[in-house]
């Protein structure tokens, strides 16, 4: 039996597939907070997000994508048309990606006062966003292969928690972020990148290797069937958020809309302020990313068609 859920091609065996739990407290609780990131790797917090900056944030994505005939009328829907006008990201140096993903209103989503809240009571204390942030416009047939987020974001500064922000409803079909239940207890495969000196060395290639090791990429029913354990995901709506560790296993399922619709999310990352933001990767006005290339080198910055 089949969850009709896929990743990588493959049907996720219903046994094998299974829900997030929604936190079950306020998000401004932040003992219980705490206390379910550490128990469960995650904290999926529905409706706390301001539905207008949220779908604010999505028709300025999407209408810019339209701009570029990259996405049917009208652009909230979301739809691709499988065609693109945009330069490609090598030739104008990432600008067109930057101007996107630096969007008033997508910045008032990710940067605004709400998110701060709930990530100020996340980290017990006033947070600080990344400069850098992943804008990912997601087609039918696109996924993130598994891995841990730990070896991109060593730096100064600890703990970080990622928040996954769903830029309007992302349907199981649309491909959301998933993640493997219990990762974060896989010692064995978190000892290793832990040991690594990223002061020392943080070029891609470490930090990619870090990341990606070990991380099932290539078959994650395999890994999962072997540790015994579930992919969990959700049907997000507009206004919803999951917050994750850094140490725990997670990719996304395959975009499978039958109407051609683009899975919008945009993740984010945050820091204690008062801590350094030195990382030249992700703060100040030209982040240069853990490629180099700032966002002309991401994968969001790639055309939709
Ligand atoms: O949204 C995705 O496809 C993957 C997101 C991800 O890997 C992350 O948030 O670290």
């Amino acid at each position: 039996m089949n969850s009709a859920a896929t990743i990588q091609g493959v049907e996720i065996p219903t046994e094998r597939f299974g829900h997030l739990a929604d936190f079950p407290g306020s998000a401004s609780d932040t003992a219980l907070l705490k206390q379910h990131l550490n128990d469960h790797g995650y904290v999926l917090l529905r409706d706390v997000l301001d539905v207008d900056l949220v779908t604010a944030a999505r028709s300025e994505v999407f209408g810019r994508l339209a701009e570029q005939g990259e996405i049917a009328d009208p652009p909230g829907g979301g739809v691709a048309t499988g065609t693109s006008r945009r330069i490609d990201p090598a030739d104008d140096d990432g600008a067109f990606w930057t101007s996107v993903s630096e969007g008033e209103a997508l910045r008032r989503l990710t940067h605004g006062p709400g998110m701060m809240a709930i990530m100020q009571a996340t980290l017990e204390e006033p947070a600080r966003a990344f400069d850098l942030i992943y804008l990912r416009p997601t087609c039918v047939g696109k996924a993130t292969a598994m891995h841990y987020d730990y070896p991109f974001f060593a730096g100064s500064a600890q703990p970080m928690f990622n928040a996954w922000i769903p830029v309007g409803d992302v349907p199981i079909q649309d491909g959301p972020l998933v993640l493997v239940e219990g990762s974060h207890r896989f010692d064995d495969l978190i000892a290793p990148f832990l040991s690594i000196d990223y002061a020392a060395d943080r070029s891609d290639s470490v930090v990619q290797q870090a990341a990606y090791a070990g991380s099932g990429q290539s078959d994650p029913i395999h890994l999962i069937e072997d540790r015994d354990t579930r992919l969990l995901t959700a049907d997000f709506r507009t206004g919803d958020m999951l917050i994750i560790s850094m140490f725990i296993l997670h990719g996304s399922l395959d975009n499978v809309s039958p109407t051609n619709r683009v899975r919008l999310s945009c993740d984010v990352r945050y820091q204690p302020a008062s801590q350094p933001a030195d990382d030249g990767r992700y703060f100040g006005a030209i982040p240069s990313g853990s490629k180099g290339g700032g966002y002309g080198d991401m994968r969001g910055a790639q055309p939709l068609n």
